[in-house]
């Protein structure tokens, strides 16, 4: 039973014991200690002072179908009665984990893709796979083939294989190494093109990638890792050039292609995948987040029958975690999906409410003064802020006004991520358009508070 209490309660009791992500503390509990969110409905949740947000960040990108969704819990339930728990280990499965398997590989993906390795973090799954891209390599007597090419902004989760691999350099700095791994450029035209044009930079960009392989040799390199839209980085969204061009770069080196679909898949960018959207054929496919609604927690390694196939001729796979394929779990993503495909999310997403989302943060936020740019694709989308009066792309230092924002949106009841000065948006995928409309408002009322502010 969870006790009454009260939110101050709840903060001392959250300082004094609850250690949080990717958070100063001591900041967090000089300001007042944390917001306690106590409920959700919808596209809205409630903290315990009963203060309503539109959640504009579906949790941490992963709540796509919405709170409080009984057809969900009831799944869960009805898995925890029948069997709560059993192992995948020693010639052992679960019917919710095969039928799950089936459906993704059957259904939903694109033929060509057979085999899913399932976890319970996105950051797990980028491990399964390069654990078993090294495999594959070393299975074919190619054991050089070690070394991953990422990108600077990429965010692959944070076990300390995938911090490594993700280019972030705030977790670099903490004592996060781990040899064989590379960034190049990511295709951040805000930040990198210059008089480039889009189509120019894109394939600039790709050939940052070849680059490197060269640079490294191609006889070395095992395989890259990229989400299709950048998320956590920044939400950014390659020229379309810029894909394709990665994807013939490493099938003229041998180099495997990992799309990590953590946030982009299940509809988020209008498609079921992001690599639908850039024409590409992954050898691995990371899932995380959505495929459960963030629910329960659930990831899965989608594996291309290229490396299946040969990974089935290699032998023993020494890998494997104590909720690899829980039926719980895999339960309730079956039960998201079957929503998902019985109200057509993601031809919603792609037809309607995507589009209407877009323009509407366009139609408000494009003449902004404090609008350097904006960018998305369906239900993910980022503000790039920039002191545009100065002629300014970035503010100095960056990343104090976005995070001012989002702080004076909280008040308003908005939810938004702040990434440096970029305010990211990646909200619940069954909103309607008066909750878009309303978000939006929300969200320009904290931008006009914040320009007030910065002058
Ligand atoms: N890949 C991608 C593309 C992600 O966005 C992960 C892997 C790791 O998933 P897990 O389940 O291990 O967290 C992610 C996670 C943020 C934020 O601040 C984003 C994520 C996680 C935490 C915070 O925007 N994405």
């Amino acid at each position: 039973m969870i006790p009454e209490r009260n939110t101050a309660d709840w903060r001392r009791l959250d300082a004094a014991h609850n250690m949080h992500p990717f958070t100063d503390h001591a900041a967090m509990n000089a300001a007042g200690g944390a917001r306690i969110i106590a409920r959700g409905e919808g596209a809205r949740v409630y903290d315990t002072e009963g203060k309503e947000y539109i959640d504009g960040m579906a949790g941490l990108w992963c709540v796509a179908l919405g709170y409080g969704r009984k057809e969900l819990a009831s799944a869960a339930a009805r898995q925890m009665e029948e069997l709560a728990y059993y192992n995948a280990f020693f010639m052992s499965a679960t019917p919710p984990a095969i039928e799950l398997a089936r459906i993704l590989t059957e259904d939903i993906f694109p033929a060509g893709h057979s085999r899913v390795f399932f976890a319970s973090s996105g950051s797990e799954s980028n491990d399964t796979i390069a654990r078993l891209a090294r495999l594959y390599w070393q299975s074919l007597g190619k054991p050089h083939k070690q070394v991953f090419i990422s990108r600077e902004y990429a965010y692959h989760g944070s076990t300390v294989f995938s911090a490594a691999v993700g280019g972030l350099s705030g977790m670099h700095g903490q004592n996060v190494t781990v040899p064989g791994i590379e960034h190049v450029m990511p295709p951040y035209a805000y930040k990198y093109a210059g008089e480039m044009s889009p189509e120019e930079f894109g394939l600039a960009a790709a050939k940052a990638v070849e680059d490197r392989i060269l640079q490294i040799g191609p006889e070395n390199v095992a395989a890259f890792f990229g989400e299709p839209i950048q998320g956590a980085g920044g939400v950014i969204v390659p020229p379309p050039t810029y894909w394709p061009a990665v994807a013939e770069i490493c099938r003229k080196y041998d180099v495997l292609l990992v799309a990590d679909e953590v946030i982009c898949g299940f509809g988020r960018t209008g498609e079921w995948f992001g690599f639908e959207r850039e024409g590409l054929t992954p050898d691995f496919v990371t899932l995380g987040k959505a495929i459960t609604s963030g629910y329960v927690p659930l990831s899965a390694a989608v594996v291309g029958d290229r490396v299946g196939d040969q990974l089935e001729r290699a032998g023993k796979i020494f890998h494997g975690y104590t909720y690899t394929g829980h039926p719980v779990a895999c339960a309730v993503a079956l039960e998201n999906l079957r929503i998902m495909l019985e109200e057509k999310i993601v031809e919603r997403v792609r037809d309607d409410i995507g589009p209407y989302f877009q323009r509407r943060l366009v139609e408000e936020f494009a003449d902004h003064p404090l609008v350097g740019e904006i960018r998305g694709a369906g239900f993910i989308a980022a503000i790039e802020l920039a002191p545009k009066s100065k002629g300014k792309k970035f503010f100095d230092p960056i990343g104090q006004v976005a995070p001012r924002c989002v702080a004076l949106g909280f008040e308003r009841g908005v939810v938004m991520r702040p990434i440096r000065d970029a305010l990211a948006f990646s909200p619940p995928l069954i909103m309607t358009h008066a909750d878009i409309d309303e978000m939006i408002a929300r969200a320009k009322d904290a931008l006009d508070a914040t320009a007030r502010e910065v002058g």
